[in-house]
């Protein structure tokens, strides 16, 4: 049976990845070396300072600051990040998203969303989606970042649901091993060799319904 369905952000519902992705690319340009797509695929899904020791592993440079350097190459990067964000619009949700979360609802399920960003409710107000979610945990209300389960299992407590009655949505590798460890089946999004741990996998929300999940997993 499923109960509730929890959804990552960044990466299922919009695709802000790769916002993430240029902000961190301009910093490490500052610094001087190049971060690739490639090396930003680790960033999914961690929090701020993890991903930020990622960037500067990968340039070489993690030994080179102090923790109150790294706090302001951290907001550096937020701001850059924020600027993209805050002209986002309706538009940029993720083809079908706002349709299968509608159905989901529609069958009585609860939607809840779980991301690690402390950016989503901005995210979530600019694209006119705080209607389709019965909570939202996100990065300002959880102490341990993906893959710790925190984020889900909060999630899941906030609608009153067992975690086995609950199916993550989720791009990054972090969060298919957070879902699992929070004893919750998960659906990878997005079509990553690197998601092979979910319960199942999908490229994206088009042309997918409730009645689909239900047959695959349930
Ligand atoms: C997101 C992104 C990560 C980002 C994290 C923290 O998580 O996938 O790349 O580092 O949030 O974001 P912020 O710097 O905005 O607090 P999720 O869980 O929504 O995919
Ligand atoms: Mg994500």
């Amino acid at each position: 049976m499923i109960a509730c369905c929890l959804f990552d952000l960044d990466g299922v519902i919009v695709d802000t990845a790769r916002y993430h992705y240029l902000a961190w690319a301009s910093l490490a340009r500052d610094l001087g070396f190049e971060f690739t797509p490639a090396a930003g695929e680790a960033t999914k899904g961690v929090s701020r300072m993890a991903s930020l020791d990622i960037v500067l592993r990968a340039g070489g440079m993690n030994e080179r600051f102090s923790p109150a350097e790294k706090e302001r190459l951290a907001a550096e990067k937020n701001a850059r990040y924020l600027a993209y964000v805050s002209a986002m619009t309706p538009a940029e949700v993720l083809p079908g998203a706002v349709a299968f979360l509608r159905d989901v609802r529609a069958h009585g399920v609860l939607t809840v969303l779980g991301s690690a960003s402390k950016n989503a409710g901005t995210i979530l107000d600019r694209c006119e989606l705080r209607p389709l979610f019965d909570a939202v945990v996100d990065g300002t209300g959880v102490s341990r970042p993906k893959p710790d389960p925190e984020v889900f299992s909060k999630g899941a407590e906030a609608v009153g649901v067992r975690p086995e009655n609950c199916v993550v949505f989720e791009d990054a590798a972090a969060g298919i091993e957070a879902a699992a460890r929070a004893g919750m089946r998960s659906v990878g999004v997005g079509g990553s060799p690197l998601l092979a741990g979910a319960t199942m996998q999908l490229n994206g929300f088009e042309g997918f319904t409730f009645e689909m999940l239900c047959k695959e997993i349930d």
